[in-house]
């Protein structure tokens, strides 16, 4: 039998005004990745915050593409099974502007075929409405709006 470890992510976010440091982390034999940490800068409320498609910042945010969505399901919230795997739901700034994140998630992954690592993590200027808000496009992002800041999911040391 193999030995478990934790596998363990980061990802710089970097958008300006807004900044963040997260980590994510997940036994090497599966199970629910735990992602931890803060965002500062952000207008007080709640935003959007996903894993895009790709780790590709060359034309800024709008690079990493849409959610992370290999099993092509619409857009929802973190807790339904219709949703993309890198839908993450909202994370709250308060009075300060910081937001303190700490989720635990079962599809976002750091192991095996559907891996996040090398994608990227985008926050959102407005209110992910987690595909039910009507609009356009709530079964594709979640009428999110801009992207405010985004990073690369690292590796890091274990
Ligand atoms: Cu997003
Ligand atoms: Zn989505």
């Amino acid at each position: 039998m193999a030995d478990v470890s934790v596998i363990k992510a980061q990802c710089q976010m970097k958008g300006g005004e807004v900044n963040g440091s997260i980590i994510f982390e997940q036994k090497s034999d599966g199970g629910d990745t735990k992602i931890t940490g803060e965002i500062t800068g952000l207008q007080p409320g709640d935003h959007g915050f996903h894993v895009h498609m790709f780790g590709d910042l060359s034309d800024g945010c709008l690079s990493a593409a849409g959610h992370y969505n290999p099993h092509n399901k619409e857009h929802g919230g973190p807790t339904v099974d219709n949703r993309h795997v890198g839908d993450l739901g909202n994370i709250t700034a308060g009075d300060d502007g910081k937001a303190t994140i700490d989720i635990t998630d079962s599809l976002v992954s750091l192991t095996g075929q559907f891996s996040v690592i090398g994608r990227a993590v985008v926050v959102h200027a407005d209110t992910d409405d987690l595909g039910l808000g009507g609009h356009d496009d709530s079964k594709t992002t979640g009428h999110a709006g801009g992207r405010l800041a985004c990073g690369v999911i690292g590796i890091a040391k274990q």
